[in-house]
C-alpha cells in the first residue's frame, strides 16, 4: 500500500489532520482510498492552498459554500425562486477556449492526425510532455496559495453502475464545486466504490489567481485569461485546467473527462463517448424508440432532447442533452446509451415557454445562472424571454448595465453563451429510465448543424459507411459557445471537432469498425438541418416543437416504412411523407439539392479532410467521397 504521511497535531484540544503543513478543514483524509490520498497529497504540495476541504456532497455543504459566494459577491440570490442564484463572470472568461485546449501524449500522432504540410490542424492541439511541463511549471506551483482546495469525488453515470466512471476534481473555485454538484454525482459514497488501487480520472483545476491577488479581479470572478490552459493526458487519465472558471473549461467532468478522456478510454475498450443528446419518442400507437443526436455546441441538442411536440399524440422524454456513452451489447447486439451527466448546462438565450418550456420548468429551483440578466424583482432575464417578462421591467444586464425592457432595443441583457445549470431530475419530462445502469437502446443516430444554405431538412444515409461519411462531412456555423467570432460555416465532423482526445483519423476508423462485428445491430444514421434560410434570411423550417415531424419520419424509417427515395446525397423523404399539417412550408426550397453547391461542397470537403487527416483519413471515407462525386455528376 502507498503510504502517505498524515501527521496529527493538537490545536486547542481539537485534533486537526494535516497534509504536510496544510490543515484539512473538513472531512477525513483517512477515508480517501490510498491512491486518492497519494494524488491529493501531491496536489496539496504543488498548489499550496491554505486548507483542504474534502467534499461529501451534502446539502449543508452546498449551503455553506453558497453562503460564502453570496458574501463575497460572486453569487446573488434570485429571490423570485427557490434556491436559484445568478453569477456574472469576468467578461474575458465567458466560453470554452479551444485555442488553449491541448492533448499531451508522447507520440504526437496518438493525439492528432498526420495533417498535410502547411495545413493548420484544427482537429485537436498537441503538445509534447516536455513542452507542457515548462508551461505547467510556470503556472501550478503555489497556484492556490491563500485559497481553499476543494476535493470533489464524483461519478459520471449513476454511482456504482458498471458503465459509470469515477473522477476526483481538485479545485480552488467554489463556484465550480457548486456547478459540479449539479452536473455530476458528488458524494462521499464514491470513496467506497473506488476499490484498492482502482483507476480514477484525476482532474486538477485552478483559477490561477493565488492570494495575495496581484491581478485585478473583475466581478468577484478570479481568473487568469492570459495564462488559461486546459490540458489532457489521455494515457494517464488526467486533466489539468488553469486560469478559467467557465463551463467546459472548468467543470472537468463534462467535455474534458466525459468526452476527451472517456473518448480515448472508449477507443481502447471498444465503445463510444459522443457529443450527443439521448431522447425517446413515443408515437400515437404507444410505441417508444430512443434516438441519439449530435449537433455542435449551441446548435439545438438541449432543445431537441426535451421538445414539446407540435403535433398531437406524441410524447418526448429526455435521457440526456449533451453527452452519450454508448456500447453495443455483447448479447443482444443493441447499441445502449447512458447519459454520464446529472444536470443540464444549457444555452439560456432563446430558451422560453414556447421554444423549450421543459428547460424553463427545470430551472425554477436549485439552479445557477451565469451571465444572464436580472430583473428588478429578483428574476432571470435573457433575450427570448420578452413574452414572459412585462415591458417596463427594469433589467440589470450581465455587464451590470440597467435598462428598461422595451425602451431601447439595442440593449442586451445576456452574453450569447449565458447558461443555466440545473439538475436533470427536475425536468418534467425526464425519462424514468434516465439513470438505468444498462442504458437505453438506440434506434437511430442523428447528426446535424447550422447550414444556412444548400442542405435539406433531413437526409438518411444509404448504409453505415455512408452514415459515417455524413458525420465526417458535418459542418456548422460557428456560435458563441467557444471563442470563434463571426458566423462562418466550419467543418465539425461528428460535432466532435473540439472534443476528440485522440487522432481523429483513428476516431473515424473506430466508428467504421463497428460494422465488422456481425452481432452489432447498427442503428440507421441521419443528417438534419433546422437552419436553412430563404433569400430573405428567414428560416425555411419552424424548428423546435415542429422538429417532432422529422423525428416521426426518422422513427418510421427505422421501422422500415417505404417513405424514402434515393438522391445523390442520400435517401430523402418522399413528397408528403412528413406530416406537415398546419404548416406553411416551401417544401421544394427546403428539400432542394443545388447541384453547384454540392459539387463545390464535396470538392472542398475532400480537400479539407485530406489536409486535416492526410493518410489517417480512412480509405472507406475516400471511397464514399468518390461515390458521392459520381452520383452528383448524374444530377441535373
Ligand atoms: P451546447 O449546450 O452548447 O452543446 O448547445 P446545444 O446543442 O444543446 O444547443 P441548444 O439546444 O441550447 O440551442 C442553442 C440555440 O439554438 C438556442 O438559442 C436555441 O434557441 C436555438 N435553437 C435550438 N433549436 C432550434 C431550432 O430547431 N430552430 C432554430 N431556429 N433555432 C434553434
Ligand atoms: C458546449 O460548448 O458544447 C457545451 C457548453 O455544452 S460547455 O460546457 O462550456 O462545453
Ligand atoms: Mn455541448
Amino acid at each position: 500500500m502507498e503510504d502517505v504521511n498524515v501527521p496529527f497535531v493538537e490545536v486547542h484540544y481539537v485534533t486537526i489532520q494535516k497534509v504536510g503543513d496544510i490543515p484539512i478543514v473538513k472531512g477525513d483524509f483517512k477515508e480517501l482510498p490510498p491512491q486518492v490520498q497519494k494524488w491529493v497529497a501531491q496536489m496539496v504540495q504543488l498548489c499550496t492552498p491554505r486548507g483542504v476541504y474534502i467534499c461529501d456532497g451534502s446539502d449543508e455543504e452546498a449551503e455553506m459554500v453558497t453562503q460564502k459566494l453570496v458574501e463575497r459577491g460572486t453569487l446573488t440570490k434570485l429571490t423570485k425562486y427557490e434556491n436559484n442564484y445568478i453569477c456574472w463572470t469576468d467578461p474575458r472568461d465567458v466560453a470554452r477556449v479551444e485555442s488553449k485546449t491541448f492533448i499531451v501524449t508522447d507520440d504526437k500522432y496518438a493525439s492528432v492526425p498526420h495533417s498535410r504540410e502547411g495545413a493548420n490542424c484544427v482537429l485537436g492541439l498537441w503538445m509534447s510532455p516536455e513542452e507542457m511541463k515548462v508551461q505547467l511549471d510556470d503556472r501550478l506551483p503555489g497556484c492556490m496559495s491563500g485559497r481553499m482546495m476543494y476535493i470533489i469525488p464524483f461519478s459520471m453515470g449513476p454511482i456504482g453502475s458498471p458503465l459509470s466512471k469515477i473522477g476526483v476534481q481538485v479545485t480552488d473555485s467554489n463556484y465550480v464545486l457548486l456547478s459540479m454538484r449539479v452536473m455530476t454525482r458528488v458524494s462521499s459514497e464514491i470513496w467506497k466504490h473506488l476499490k484498492h488501487g482502482e483507476e480514477f480520472v484525476k482532474c486538477l483545476h485552478s483559477m490561477g489567481c493565488p492570494r495575495p491577488v496581484e491581478r485585478l479581479v473583475i466581478k468577484h470572478w478570479p481568473c487568469n485569461p492570459e495564462k488559461t490552459l486546459i490540458v489532457h493526458f489521455p494515457d494517464i487519465r488526467k486533466v489539468i485546467s488553469y486560469g478559467s472558471g467557465y463551463g467546459g473549461n472548468s467543470l472537468l467532468g463534462k467535455k474534458c473527462f466525459a468526452l476527451r478522456i472517456a473518448g480515448r478510454i472508449a477507443y481502447d475498450e471498444g465503445w463510444l463517448a459522443e457529443h450527443m443528446l439521448i431522447m425517446s419518442i413515443t408515437n400515437p400507437k404507444g410505441e417508444e424508440k430512443f434516438v441519439a443526436a449530435a449537433f455542435p455546441s449551441a446548435c439545438g441538442k438541449t432543445n431537441l432532447a426535451m421538445l414539446t411536440p407540435a403535433i398531437p399524440g406524441y410524447t418526448v422524454r429526455v435521457v440526456g442533452d449533451d453527452i452519450a456513452w454508448m456500447r453495443f451489447d455483447k448479447q443482444t447486439g443493441e447499441l445502449r446509451a447512458i447519459n454520464p451527466e446529472a444536470g443540464f448546462f444549457g444555452v439560456a438565450p432563446g430558451t422560453n415557454m414556447k421554444t423549450n418550456p421543459n428547460a424553463i420548468l427545470t430551472c425554477l429551483k436549485n439552479s445557477i445562472f451565469t451571465n444572464v440578466g436580472e430583473t428588478a424583482d429578483g428574476g432571470f432575464y435573457w433575450e427570448g424571454l420578452e413574452d414572459e417578462t412585462p415591458p417596463g421591467t427594469e433589467i440589470t444586464s450581465w455587464t451590470g448595465e440597467k435598462f428598461i425592457l422595451g425602451e431601447d432595443k439595442t440593449k442586451k441583457s445576456s452574453h450569447p453563451n449565458a447558461r443555466f445549470c440545473c439538475p436533470a431530475r427536475q425536468c418534467p419530462i425526464i425519462h424514468d429510465r434516465w439513470e438505468d445502469p444498462a442504458g437505453v437502446p438506440i434506434s437511430a443516430i442523428i447528426f446535424g448543424g447550422r447550414r444556412p444554405e444548400g442542405v435539406p431538412l433531413v437526409i438518411e444515409s444509404f448504409d453505415w459507411k455512408h452514415g459515417v461519411f455524413l458525420a465526417s462531412q458535418l459542418k456548422s456555423e460557428t456560435t458563441a459557445a467557444a471563442e470563434h467570432t463571426g458566423k462562418q460555416v466550419m467543418h465539425d465532423p461528428f460535432a466532435m471537432r473540439p472534443f476528440v482526445g485522440y487522432n481523429f483519423g483513428h476516431y473515424i476508423q473506430h466508428w467504421l469498425d463497428f460494422e465488422k462485428d456481425p452481432n452489432n445491430k447498427l442503428p440507421k444514421i441521419f443528417h438534419v438541418n433546422w437552419f436553412r434560410l430563404d433569400e430573405n434570411k428567414k428560416f425555411l423550417w419552424p424548428g423546435f416543437g415542429d422538429n417532432i415531424r422529422v423525428l416521426d419520419w426518422i422513427i418510421r424509417r427505422t421501422n422500415g416504412e417505404d417513405i424514402a427515395e434515393v438522391s445523390p446525397v442520400g435517401l430523402l423523404p418522399k413528397k408528403d411523407s412528413i406530416n406537415l399539417q398546419g404548416l406553411v412550408i416551401d417544401w421544394d426550397k427546403l428539400m432542394s439539392i443545388p447541384k453547384e453547391y454540392w459539387v463545390n461542397d464535396i470538392q472542398e470537403t475532400l480537400k479539407w479532410l485530406d489536409d486535416q487527416l492526410g493518410d489517417d483519413l480512412p480509405k472507406d471515407i475516400r471511397d464514399q467521397i468518390e461515390k458521392q462525386k459520381e452520383r452528383l455528376s448524374q444530377l441535373k
